[in-house]
């Protein structure tokens, strides 16, 4: 998806304009795959953009620098308080899209990152619907792949590094170019683990059933926090168990969560219609109360709007 540029980037406490946000080539994150990031996205209120569970992010983002043995150089407060300032000093009144990442920049080379100089940047931009605007409407097709999720003492699964997003690549290129649209990844022991950039969901039989983060090596996703938040108080239970293909065949519902992709129906498995094909209700309903209440439109998710 075409980036669109905005004005300016923060990278190290300065906000520099978007084209001189550039990095060298020895840099070590660029060879090694040493960074830390995260996704984020503002939404337009009534009440002007708010940026959605912004401290979580952040909170995510030192916890994924942690298990990497990366100090980042700015408090959690602070870096909240650039994204803020990023979204308005671009005037992204209408939304967008936030990347922060932390990564290890020029002056070191070789697989010991420890002396290497911490580098934190912050970008932003408009960014319209992840896996395509009939995608959220009508529901996604999806292909398990044949590339398997990480093994947690491989690269650690909780946290969100850059290297280890070469896994979803691989596996959205071969979704992609057998004619699905998203691709399912399978933990070692052969159960569901996630999509490449989303976490799945199924509904059985009035329930959700979502795959354990830690034993699937999936990333604990906020937004699927945050959809067991809506599910809980729609009085709807939701389960974290482990689930196998065919799971996802004979799901009544299915649907995929993330920050970039939001809440996406998934219509199809290798080529097996989930449930009758289309958004089934309870599906159509968590959908309709997530894109409400990321607008503010709702009072009891107010507390995941951080205000810029
Ligand atoms: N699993 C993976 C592997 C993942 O990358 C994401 C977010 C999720 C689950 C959902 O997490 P959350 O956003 O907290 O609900 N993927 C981010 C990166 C997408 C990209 O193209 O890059 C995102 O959605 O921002």
């Amino acid at each position: 998806m075409p980036i669109i540029p905005t004005e300016k980037i923060w990278i190290d406490g300065d906000l520099v304009a978007w084209e001189e946000a550039t990095v060298h080539v020895l840099t070590h994150s660029l060879h090694y795959g040493s960074g830390v990031f995260e996704g984020i996205r503002a939404y337009p209120t009534s009440s002007g953009v708010a940026v959605f569970r912004l401290t979580d992010h952040i909170d995510r983002l030192f916890s994924s620098a942690k298990v990497f043995m990366i100090d980042i150089p700015f408090t959690p407060a602070e870096l909240v308080e650039a994204t803020k300032e990023l979204v308005r000093v671009n005037r992204l009144d209408d939304g967008c899209y936030i990347r922060p990442i932390v990564f290890l920049g020029y002056g070191e080379m070789g697989l010991n990152p420890l002396p290497c100089p911490v580098s934190v940047a912050v970008a932003a931009w408009p960014w319209g619907t992840y896996l395509g605007d009939e995608g959220v409407r009508k529901g996604i097709r999806l292909k398990i792949s044949s590339w398997q999720r990480h093994d947690p003492n491989a690269v650690p699964t909780a946290a969100k590094g850059t290297g280890m997003y070469v896994n979803s690549s691989l596996a959205k290129v071969e979704a992609l170019k057998a004619g699905y649209d998203e691709a399912v990844l399978l933990a070692p022991d052969g159960s569901v683990s996630e999509c490449t950039g989303e976490n799945i969901f199924v509904v059985k039989r009035g329930s959700l059933v979502v795959p354990p983060s830690s034993e699937s090596g999936a990333l604990e996703g906020i937004t699927q926090r945050s959809v067991e938040r809506i599910a809980a108080d729609m009085g709807i239970d939701v389960a974290h168990e482990a689930i196998i293909r065919t799971d996802l065949y004979t799901a009544d519902e299915a649907f995929l969560t993330g920050t970039a992709a939001e809440v996406v129906p998934i219509r199809e498995v290798d080529d097996r219609v989930v449930g009758e094909g289309r958004p089934g209700p309870i599906t159509t309903q968590i959908q309709q109360t997530y894109f409400a209440a990321v607008r503010g439109e709702l009072d009891q998710y107010k507390d995941w709007l951080d205000h810029v």
